[in-house]
C-alpha cells in the first residue's frame, strides 16, 4: 500500500481559502524529499516531512474572533501558551511538541510551554499558570476529553482564544474553543482493520490494546476497527481487549497476559505504537518468531516502522502529531480577523511491507 497524501481542498469563504492556501504552501514547502529530511537541522523528533494536509471538516462551520468574542491582535507581538498532555517518552509526544516550538520560533512568536506529565489535573494547573503568566492565545492537546470546565471559564474571563489539537475536548465550538485540529481516529481503526485483514487472511481471532480511557481516540480508534472487520472479514473474531494506557510497559505486561489466555491468537491491533512495541517485546520474551502474530499499530514512529521492516509489524496507520503550522496558521488567520474552520481533519499516510524501507525518514 502506497503512502497516500492529498492536495488540500480549497473552500469559498475567504478566510478558509486563506487558511488552505496557507497550509497547502506549508504542506507543499514542507513535503521534503527524503534526502531533504535527512538534511534538515532540526531535533530528529520534528525531523520527517510534514506531510499535513487539511481538508476542514465536510460541513463544518467557521469561526471569526467577533463571534467567539476575543480581540484582533498581532499574533507576533503576543504570547502563546502550549499545554502538553503526556510526558515526553512518548516520540508522539516528543514530535508534537518540537512542531509547536519549531513553528513559534520560524514566526518569531513568544512560547510558553508546559507539560502535565500524563496527569489530568496538573494539566488543569498548567493551563491556569499559562492564564496567570500573561498568554494571549492557548493551544491545548488534551490528555482528556471531559473536565475542562474550569480552564474554559478561566480563559474566556481573560477572552483568551484556545485552539485544541490532537484529542477533543467536550465544549462548544467557537465559544469554548476556536478550533479543534485532528486525525480522523475512527478512519484510523478502519484503516488499521484493512491492514489487519490482509495480515491475516481475515480469519482468526484477534486482540485489542486499547488505548487510555477518557479520550475520544481510544473510543474512536475502536470504533472504526470493529466496524470495519464486521463489515469486511466476519470470521475474523475480536476476543480480548484491554488497555495499555498507551505505554510501552504496559503494552508488554497486557500482552504476555494475552498470549498465555489466547493461545491461538493471530493478530494484535494495538492502539499506538508504544503499545505495538511493547506487544513486540512480549513475543520475543516468550520465544516467538517475527510474523507468529501479526501486529498493527497506529502512529507512525520510527522504531514502529522500522518494526515493519524487521518483520515483527505487519503495518502501521500513521497518526501525524506536527501540529505546529496548522494550530499557528489557524492562530494567524483568526486573530487578524478572518474566519478559520471550527474542525480541521489532517489526513494521515501509512506504512506496510510495501513502503516501510523507503519512506522510513518521514516517520519521527
Ligand atoms: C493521537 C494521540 C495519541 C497517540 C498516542 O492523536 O492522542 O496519544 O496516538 C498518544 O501515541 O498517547
Amino acid at each position: 500500500m502506497q503512502r497516500t497524501t492529498h492536495r488540500p481542498r480549497l473552500l469559498a469563504r475567504p478566510g478558509l481559502v486563506a487558511l488552505a492556501a496557507a497550509v497547502a504552501l506549508t504542506a507543499s514547502a514542507c513535503a521534503k524529499s527524503e534526502d531533504d529530511a535527512s538534511k534538515d537541522t532540526k531535533s530528529p523528533a520534528a525531523a520527517g516531512a510534514e506531510q499535513k494536509v487539511v481538508t476542514p471538516k465536510p460541513g463544518s462551520k467557521s469561526c471569526t474572533v467577533d463571534a467567539y468574542g476575543g480581540e484582533k491582535l498581532d499574533l507576533k507581538g503576543a504570547t502563546v501558551g502550549f499545554s502538553q498532555s503526556e510526558k515526553e517518552a512518548n516520540p508522539f509526544r516528543i514530535a508534537e511538541t518540537q512542531s509547536i516550538k519549531d513553528e513559534a520560533k520560524k514566526r518569531g512568536v513568544k512560547l510558553l510551554t508546559a507539560n502535565a506529565q500524563s496527569q489530568f489535573s496538573k494539566q488543569i494547573s498548567d493551563v491556569q499558570d499559562l492564564l496567570a503568566k500573561g498568554a494571549d492565545l492557548l493551544v491545548i492537546a488534551p490528555l482528556n476529553s471531559d473536565g475542562w470546565d474550569p480552564v474554559l471559564q478561566a480563559a474566556a474571563a481573560k477572552k483568551v482564544p484556545i485552539v485544541t489539537i490532537d484529542r477533543k475536548i467536550n465544549a462548544t465550538a467557537c465559544k469554548d474553543y476556536v478550533s479543534f485540529i485532528a486525525s480522523d481516529f475512527v478512519e484510523q481503526g478502519r484503516r488499521a482493520a484493512d491492514q489487519m485483514i490482509e495480515a491475516t487472511g481475515g480469519k482468526g481471532e484477534v486482540a485489542i490494546l486499547l488505548g487510555a480511557a477518557g479520550n475520544n481516540v481510544t473510543t474512536e480508534r475502536t470504533k472504526g476497527f470493529k466496524e470495519r472487520v464486521a463489515e469486511k472479514a466476519p470470521d475474523l473474531k475480536v476476543v480480548f481487549e484491554q488497555t495499555g494506557d498507551f505505554a510501552r510497559e504496559k503494552g508488554q505486561q497486557v500482552t504476555e497476559q494475552l498470549i498465555q489466555s489466547k493461545p491461538g491468537i493471530k493478530g494484535i491491533y494495538a492502539e499506538n505504537d508504544e503499545m505495538g512495541l511493547g506487544a513486540v517485546a512480549a513475543l520475543k520474551g516468550a520465544g516467538k518468531k517475527a510474523g507468529d502474530i501479526k501486529i498493527v499499530t497506529v502512529d507512525g514512529t520510527r522504531n514502529a516502522v522500522q518494526g515493519i521492516v524487521d518483520g515483527w509489524i505487519s503495518g502501521v496507520i500513521e497518526s501525524n502529531p506536527r501540529f505546529g503550522p496548522l494550530a499557528f496558521q489557524t492562530l494567524d488567520t483568526f486573530t487578524k480577523g478572518e474566519a478559520v474552520p471550527q474542525d480541521i481533519i489532517i489526513q494521515d499516510g501509512a506504512y506496510s511491507t510495501d513502503n516501510a524501507k523507503s519512506e522510513i525518514g518521514k516517520a519521527y
